[in-house]
């Protein structure tokens, strides 16, 4: 046997030990020192269905557990948009970001091109200089290397030069972050998002504060409706298009987050918080997302579908689903649920037939 080994082995293995102890003592040490126990710093569990039960949770089941008095039944005058292929959802074997359909995505989007643009030009420049020092210097060509050490010139070149690169990335860059914290106008409508494990529900409090319930279609459902699978949903959320919209969102269980890459739109909901960012759409369209925090068993299964509808349709939207729209109670008008939708489902074109006036009687004639 060899014993200097065995014993190097063995020394080893007690140091391991002895880290270990440490590791598992350490945090008591910490603990005690501040006259707590262990339990102080664990949240009384609260009541736990067994992962193999939530694991089999129908969709359609779980929407059962939001207050169903808050659940608005829909309505059959309204037909959900057909999405547009490769517009709003992710591409198969797509190189880039999706492509951007509000302000703050466009300014981002062209952020990121010229900056793609600007290490290009960069990286170019380096290999350039390298290809001509592995040239004009190579042992062939210059036998008797010059014993240069500084150049004061060239030093402060290559100081302020880099120095006015950077500073004009962080004008555009900072104008970014400005844009994305921007506070939504008073008038903005206010669209709340509200996680569930496993759903969204969708909160109008400026339009009667209905709720919608959003689950994710199964696959023969999704392919049915020509929509992509795991982001098609049964009711989507419904937004207007090229006004400001408060997106709040918030979670009742867990942590979940609301994004939309197509609308540069993340945002997490937290339960207990009540998060808001200013979400504007350019035009109308159906507009992908998924929850982006790790909520749980179903974490992949709770897609976000946004269809964004000119004005007046979102205002029909809004009737059909038993809402109410601003304004027009002062007018004298009731709003009235049980008149269709004035919208085209085809087509959400300003110009499609269908896609006129909202039903509302100018009362002053
Ligand atoms: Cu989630």
């Amino acid at each position: 046997m060899n014993f200097p080994g065995f014993f190097k082995g063995l020394n080893r293995t007690m140091a391991g030990l002895a880290m270990a102890g440490m590791l598992a003592v350490a945090p008591q040490a910490a603990l005690a020192q501040e006259g707590l126990t262990q339990d102080d710093l664990v949240a009384p569990a609260p009541e736990q269905t067994p992962a193999s039960a939530l694991e089999g949770v129908d969709p359609a089941e779980a929407a059962d557990v939001a207050d169903p008095e808050a659940v608005s039944a829909g309505s059959d005058a309204y037909t959900p948009m057909a999405p547009t292929e490769g517009k709003g959802m992710p591409i198969p074997g797509a190189w880039d970001v999706q492509s951007q359909f509000s302000p703050t995505g466009e300014y981002a989007n062209g952020l990121h091109v010229g900056l793609i643009w600007v290490m290009i030009a960069i990286s170019l420049f380096v290999l350039a200089l390298m290809v001509y020092v592995v040239v004009r210097f190579r042992k062939g060509a210059n036998p008797v290397p010059s014993k240069t050490s500084h150049n004061t010139t060239i030093e402060v070149i290559w100081t302020v030069v880099p120095a006015l690169i950077l500073l004009g990335i962080a004008i555009p860059s900072i104008t970014l972050i400005a844009k994305q914290y921007e506070t939504p106008p008073k008038d903005a409508i206010t669209v709340k998002a509200i996680g569930y494990q496993w759903y969204w529900g969708y909160a109008y409090p400026d339009n009667g504060d209905f709720e919608i319930v959003s689950n994710m279609l199964d696959d023969a459902e999704a392919r049915e409706r020509g929509e992509p699978y795991q982001l098609a949903v049964d009711n989507r959320m419904v937004l207007p298009v090229g006004v400001p919209i408060r997106l709040q969102t918030t979670a009742a269980d867990v942590i979940h987050s609301f994004a939309v890459p197509s609308l540069w739109f993340k945002l997490d909901a937290v339960p207990g918080r009540l998060n808001e960012k200013m979400l504007t759409i350019n035009e109308p369209g159906v507009y992908y997302g998924q929850c982006s925090e790790l909520c749980g068993a179903r974490h992949g299964y709770m897609p976000i579908a946004i269809e964004a509808l000119p004005l007046d349709q979102f205002n029909a939207w809004v009737r059909a689903q038993g809402g109410t729209v601003a304004g027009e109670e002062e007018a004298g008008i009731e709003a009235d649920p049980s008149l269709p939708a004035v919208q085209e489902p085809e087509s959400a074109e300003p110009s499609a037939p269908g896609a006129g006036a909202p039903p509302v009687e100018d009362v002053t004639t």
